[in-house]
């Protein structure tokens, strides 16, 4: 009576609840390469090697340990060359009993599969994803009734059930529950940053470059300079690093940009606790564990750990809980193209050039780059939420719909109308000025708004003001940026509309 058991590129986890009470003898373990899954978006081809190599690397690790193992390897010659039909043929020929598989992250992919009992003609237990903090259910618990969701209340609940920088009498640690005020800094060069942890393409990796060079040539980015972790083992290394020598200085830099540093204090896990490599969980005790060993101080660790067990539960919480409709919302009426220098970075802009570049050749860029720069443009020139989402979703290897559309819709775009944030993240060239070294290298002037060098961001941040006035002038969190806007002179006002107009009229241009 031999189950299959399907395991997706973005669940390589060894305690995965597909396996629980599986039979290393009886049943088979399936992982397929297919065309479906490279190819729903414009993946960057770092993303690809890393799924891949990964997957590749996860299925040997399995058959070591003695599992039998069913795998595709990717060709466009294929004869199955989506999921199911992997499936499909799989069950067919080992007459199996039931399909197992863990829920799949993201809607398309689970809209599917809820339909293969019907379709393949044999049972299909979908599994809760146990490598979450809280499940689907307790999300939506906690959302019952409450008018507004916010991020901040839902992580202390997260903090209470993991005891995560708790006292024994059920206080925070350190008398707060958030540092976020001390996080503030910009850096300029001191202390320095660490070198990216990296690790040199193995055979496999080698193989896997070589077969997207060839079959994904026309996909965003550069396979040039690999060195993300491909096993689990590689990535514990690539955790124990940032706790060594990043996390220390990672809340006091948590928000700086630099015109010279891809990766400043940040992490770079998410692409590995993502799919499944590291568990969410353990990191976040290894940087707690830091923090009571005197490695690291609090407003580091605290600020660390509630990007995993704040955000990122929160937005998957988000995300499950109002798909499908959220990925069609688009509260401000955007009807802009994405511009095309966001798949080149050929603008004048420095910021977004560096963002950009970044992003091109790491599949990469911190928090503040996607929030700040080319979130933050992409929201005062009124693009398209479909559109911004889709490169987001392209762009990045720690990218999957169910946390990078509520990043991108919600928090950047605001599109769901302040369901995920309470305001926009508006800003206009002077807050970059303030967190980065950009704008001294800029072709634009940051301390202009009207001229024809002027940093567009300034001009584009008062229309934006003025253009949503009914949405925002009432939200107590903006009425401050209203009242700069009304106390300025009429000609000055009309001079930046004007300024603006020219900016969105010429997009493509700057
Ligand atoms: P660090 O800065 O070191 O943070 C530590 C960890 O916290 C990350 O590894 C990640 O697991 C988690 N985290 C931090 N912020 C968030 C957040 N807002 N939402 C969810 N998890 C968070 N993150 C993704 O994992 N995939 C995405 O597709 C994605 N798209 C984003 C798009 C936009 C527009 C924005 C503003 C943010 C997006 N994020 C996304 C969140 C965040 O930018 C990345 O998780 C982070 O930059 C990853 O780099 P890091 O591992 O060095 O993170
Ligand atoms: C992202 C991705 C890619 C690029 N390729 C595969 C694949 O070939 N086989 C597979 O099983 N999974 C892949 N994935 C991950 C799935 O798309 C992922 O499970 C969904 O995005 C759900 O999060």
């Amino acid at each position: 009576m031999a189950n299959l058991i399907l395991i997706l590129g973005d669940q390589l986890s060894p305690n995965l609840s597909a396996l629980d009470g599986a039979d290393r003898h009886e049943d088979l373990i399936v992982m397929a390469e297919v065309h479906d899954e490279a190819s729903y978006t414009n993946h960057h081809k770092k993303k690809l090697v890393l799924l891949f190599s990964a997957m590749r690397h996860f299925a040997d690790h399995l058959r070591e340990d003695g599992w039998q193992v069913h795998y595709q390897h990717y060709h466009p010659g294929n004869p199955y060359q989506n999921l199911e039909a992997v499936v499909a043929d799989q069950v067919q020929q080992l007459n199996a009993t039931q399909v197992i598989t863990t829920e799949c992250g993201e809607w398309r992919l689970h809209e599917q599969i809820s339909q293969w009992h019907e379709r393949l003609g044999v049972p299909v237990e979908i599994r809760a994803d146990t490598r979450f903090i809280a499940s689907k259910q307790e999300f939506a618990d906690w959302a019952k009734d409450r008018k507004q969701l916010r991020m901040e209340f839902f992580y202390r609940e997260m903090r209470k059930k993991t005891g995560l920088l708790m006292t024994p009498e059920g206080e925070p640690e350190g008398g707060q529950w958030n540092f976020d005020a001390d996080n503030r800094k910009k850096w300029t060069g001191n202390p320095p940053v660490p070198a990216p942890f990296r690790i040199e393409p193995d055979g496999v990796t080698r193989h896997v470059i070589a077969l997207v060079e060839e079959h994904f040539a026309d996909h965003f980015g550069t396979t040039d300079d690999f060195h993300f972790a491909v096993t689990s083992t590689d990535a514990q290394a690539a955790l124990e690093h940032f706790i060594d020598f990043a996390l220390p200085c990672f809340g006091d830099f948590q928000d700086a940009i630099s015109d010279t540093e891809d990766w400043l204090f940040h992490s770079i896990l998410s692409p590995y606790i993502n799919c499944g490599l590291l568990d969410p969980l353990a990191v976040c005790e290894a940087a707690v564990q830091a923090w009571y060993s005197g490695r690291a101080p609090i407003n580091a660790v605290e600020g660390f750990v509630r990007q995993i067990l704040g955000w990122r539960e929160f937005v998957r919480g988000i995300y499950w809980l109002n798909m499908p409709a959220y990925a069609q919302e688009n509260r401000l009426g955007n009807t802009r193209a994405l511009p095309w220098f966001y798949w080149t970075g050929d603008t004048k802009m420095r910021c977004m050039h560096k963002a950009i570049d970044a992003t091109r050749r790491n599949a990469y860029a911190h928090h503040i780059q996607r929030l700040m720069v080319t979130g933050n443009f992409a929201l005062l020139a009124g693009i398209r939420p479909e559109e911004i989402c889709d490169w987001y979703l392209a762009v990045y290897a720690d990218a999957y719909d169910w946390v990078e559309l509520p990043n991108v819709l919600g928090m950047v775009m605001h599109a769901d109308g302040g369901y995920l944030g309470s305001k926009p993240y508006a800003a206009s060239g002077k807050y970059i000025q303030r967190m980065s070294d950009h704008c001294a290298n800029c072709h634009y002037q940051v301390n202009k708004a009207t001229e024809d060098d002027a940093c567009p961001f300034n001009a584009l941040y008062w229309h934006f003001l003025d253009r949503h006035r009914d949405s925002f002038a009432s939200n107590p969190r903006m009425g401050m940026m209203y009242r700069n806007w009304d106390k300025q002179k009429p000609e000055r006002r009309e001079a930046l509309i004007r300024r603006a107009g020219h900016l969105l009229a010429n997009l493509e241009q700057l």
